[in-house]
């Protein structure tokens, strides 16, 4: 049995990007998750809703931030949090205005440490590494909310807060979405990794546990293979489209580092592939992680793999999620799982494909 988890506060984030070019509202929008909950308010599944943001909330909140500190920079942290506002006292921006970057950091031959430059305006370029990763007035609140959610999912699951008993799969329906990030810089429309702060929070009471992540999202999740690449208690499959964005990670031969070697599998597929290549790579996966045997298992999960997709290109159809979830389900059936919702952009599909998802995972 699953339980979803959302947060109205995620709702505020509404952003531009650069793509192709022009700069336009972005992708990752408000709509996204508004035509997922009607979708799943039309259907027999509950909803728990978690209200946050609230001044009652100050200790979830310091909670919240000492797990994402454990693999995202505090200066880091402190950008997304004051960015804006700084912007807005220098006049940079007005206040229904967005931050983006000018300049990024860049490989040099000096061997000088890398430094946040002073200037505000510069400092966006510091802290990003595309213009995917705008920030608006209320964007940090819904950041929070969403890295809240898979923070409350795990411990529902981890067994720290009251779960019922036959629920062994937590849905965070966030939004900014988190793979891209890697601790210190937004990107891909991603701005706290969820998945690495889900990962805290489990050890937070299990040190020494095994994590498993699973992310098919059609692109690859660059932020979180950064973080648990030397660390050989997570194991990170990824399934995403080759030479896609984020462009400069994914490769097969990105194997770990240390004594983490083995243990971050990038499954690059080409574009286009169909749902018979894609499941191939899927039952590969699984077996991998069955093999690593997880204590906790994340799952994130884009449907930006969805034929129409305007940013991902392979050949999956809505009743496709109910046969990946069904068969990821009964494979690695027994460990608790948290679903992070990553990307997905085809609106009016959005719904019917979280609910053929969920679907299969009931009969998994
Ligand atoms: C151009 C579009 C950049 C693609 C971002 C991909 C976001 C995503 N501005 N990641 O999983 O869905
Ligand atoms: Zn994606």
């Amino acid at each position: 049995m699953l339980v979803i988890l959302w947060d109205p506060d995620t709702l505020l984030h509404q952003t531009v990007e650069l793509l192709g070019s022009k700069l336009i509202p972005a992708l990752e929008s408000p709509e996204r998750l508004e035509a997922i909950l009607k979708a799943l308010r039309s259907s027999k599944y509950e909803l728990r809703t978690i209200e946050f943001a609230s001044p009652q909330d100050d200790r979830r909140i310091t909670r919240l931030l000492e797990f994402t500190s454990a693999t995202h920079s505090p200066d880091y942290l402190q950008h997304l949090r004051d960015i804006f506002q700084t912007w807005l006292d220098a006049g940079l921006i007005k206040q229904d205005g967005h931050v983006l970057p000018e300049c990024f950091v860049y490989p040099t031959t000096t061997g000088k440490p890398l430094r946040p430059p002073k200037d505000p305006f510069a400092r966006a370029g510091y802290y990003a590494f595309d213009m995917s990763s705008g920030i608006m007035s209320d964007s940090y609140k819904a950041i929070v909310a969403s890295a809240n959610l898979a923070s409350e999912g795990t411990d529902m699951l981890a067994g720290f807060a009251n779960l019922p008993n036959d629920i062994d799969t937590a849905v965070a329906l966030c939004r900014p979405p988190g793979h891209h990030c890697d601790g210190q810089r937004a990107g891909g429309y991603c701005y706290i990794n969820n998945a690495a702060l889900a990962v805290s929070t489990w050890r937070s009471g299990h040190p020494e546990a095994k994590v498993g992540i699973l992310d098919i999202d059609f692109h690859h999740g660059n932020g979180t293979q950064e973080i648990f690449y030397a660390d050989p208690r997570v194991l990170y499959v990824s399934i995403h489209g080759e030479d896609e964005f984020p462009y400069y990670t994914g490769a097969a031969d990105e194997t770990g580092n240390g004594d983490a070697e083995g243990t971050n599998i990038n499954l690059p597929l080409k574009v286009g592939s169909s749902i018979e290549e894609y499941l191939e790579k899927l039952d590969y996966g699984q077996q991998k992680l069955v093999d690593f045997n997880p204590d906790f298992l994340i799952i994130s999960l884009g449907f930006d793999t969805f034929h129409s997709d305007p940013l991902g290109h392979f050949q999956i159809h809505t009743e496709d999620y109910e046969i990946i979830s069904r068969t990821t389900r009964h494979a690695l059936k027994g460990i608790p799982t948290l679903v992070l919702l990553e990307g997905g952009y085809v609106i009016d599909q959005l719904g019917a494909n979280m609910l053929s998802f969920l679907k299969g995972w009931n009969s998994g």
